[in-house]
């Protein structure tokens, strides 16, 4: 499956959800939302959205939150598959797209391309939901109770390999973070 067609169901699916899109997802998400809650995460840390995520998912249990995280982001930070296994917000949905390679970068393979069994990670960190899908269906049926969920939850999605370019995205996230942030006083 593509890419372009995981978000294109999420979009679906999605209502008041924050959603934090990094790598390619940040490149292609816009294409299918263009919401208050989209966080476009550009530049970014690589490897620290589920970590900006969880922080949000803490900070405001009020809300939903989805990160949309690269398979080369997911290696350069397994240890917050631990982190946030043991802080357990159950407002979080992790999905990994994993498409053997460094995107945005140009399509170099990651170690291990397309082999590395995410979920199998995040069950072993003790994540209550894991899933691994990589036909459509399965994922766009999970959606509306993966959104719902009592999570966190976690989805390692197989996606071709479709190398793209990281570009500036239209509303600074800062400041809608910065907004989100602010509805705690
Ligand atoms: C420490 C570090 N090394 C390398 C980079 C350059 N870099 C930025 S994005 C990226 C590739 C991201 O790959 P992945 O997370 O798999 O997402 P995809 O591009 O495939 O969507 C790389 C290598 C970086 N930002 N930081």
């Amino acid at each position: 499956m593509r890419t372009d067609e995981c978000l294109a169901a999420l979009a679906e699916h999605r209502t008041a959800e924050v959603v934090i899109a990094s790598m390619t997802s940040a490149v292609r998400w816009p294409a299918y939302s263009d919401h208050p809650r989209d966080l476009i995460y550009v530049p970014s840390t690589m490897g620290g959205a589920p970590s900006l995520g969880l922080g949000l998912a803490l900070a405001r249990p009020d809300l939903r939150v989805v990160v949309l995280n690269g398979d080369g982001s997911m290696l350069m930070s397994l240890g917050s598959l631990v982190t946030i296994g043991e802080q357990a917000p159950p407002n979080l949905v992790l999905v990994v797209f994993d498409n053997g390679m460094y995107a945005v970068t140009g399509g170099q393979p990651t170690p291990g391309a397309g082999q590395v069994d995410f979920a199998s990670m995040a069950l072993a960190a003790r994540w209550p939901i894991t899933h691994r899908f990589s036909q459509l269906g399965e994922w766009a049926e999970a959606l509306p109770g993966l959104l719902r969920a009592e999570g966190p939850a976690f989805v390692q999605l197989t996606v071709e390999p479709e190398p793209t370019s990281i570009t500036a995205p239209p509303v600074p996230m800062s400041e809608r973070l910065t907004k989100l942030l602010a509805a705690l006083d």
